[in-house]
């Protein structure tokens, strides 16, 4: 069902869960082709989080700083290509919340073991902040924190589920929001990890 968590911010419970296995297929697919690995911030500390990209675009940090990048600076090479299931998964998810058309460009893959956290941070590498951001949530479950606009604002506590995907957009598109240290646990599907995929438009 959909939860309205604020003006910008939908909760869709369970949304993933229908193609789960071929959802988790291709992402096993393209982490053989682009690994999971540890970013550095630029103030020079080694994420809990490790990550990988497909899609035009891909995330990445170093001590320069962050930024979006057309090749995997491990490989060299353009980042695999946005599996189908995973970018129809996104623009679905999207056009539920009232976000029909949103073509993501970059989709993020973030893996967590138990231990690992997000700080609480904002998304502000992209290009245009009026696309919303699609959030999908598998394996094990974690606490989010949403925030507000300003980092000093208290955050709700939201519990994200294997199968769920949030939607940001419109007055909610530059909240501050991390992730509580994941505990431990085993997914029948993903085992001791959880894996989040965040679809946005970069450029
Ligand atoms: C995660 N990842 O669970 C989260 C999901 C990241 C990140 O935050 O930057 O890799 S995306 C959550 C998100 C994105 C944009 C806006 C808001 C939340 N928000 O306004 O709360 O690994
Ligand atoms: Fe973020």
């Amino acid at each position: 069902w959909a939860e309205g968590l604020s003006a910008g911010t939908v909760l869709l419970h369970g949304w993933a869960c229908a193609g789960e296995i071929a959802l988790c297929a291709a992402v096993e697919a393209v982490l053989r082709q682009s690994p999971l690995r540890g970013m550095v911030t630029p103030g020079g500390q080694r994420m809990s989080v490790t990550t990988a990209s497909c899609g035009d675009w891909g995330w990445v940090s170093d001590r320069r700083g962050y930024r979006y990048s057309a090749v995997d600076p491990d490989s060299g090479q353009p980042w695999p290509a946005m599996p189908d299931p995973l970018r129809e998964l996104a623009r679905g998810a999207a056009a539920e919340a009232g976000f029909a058309g949103f073509d993501p460009d970059a989709c993020l893959i973030n893996c967590y073991l138990p231990g690992a956290r997000m700080g609480l941070h904002q998304d502000k590498d992209e290009r245009d902040f009026k696309a919303p951001i699609v959030s999908v949530s598998l394996g094990l479950p974690a606490v989010f924190l949403l925030g507000g606009l300003r980092r000093a604002d208290p955050s709700a506590r939201i519990l994200l589920q294997h199968g769920d995907v949030l939607v940001w957009g419109g007055p909610d598109r530059m909240r501050f929001h991390g992730v509580q240290p994941v505990k431990p646990g085993c997914h029948p599907l993903l085992g001791e990890r959880r894996i989040n995929l965040t679809f946005r438009k970069a450029r």
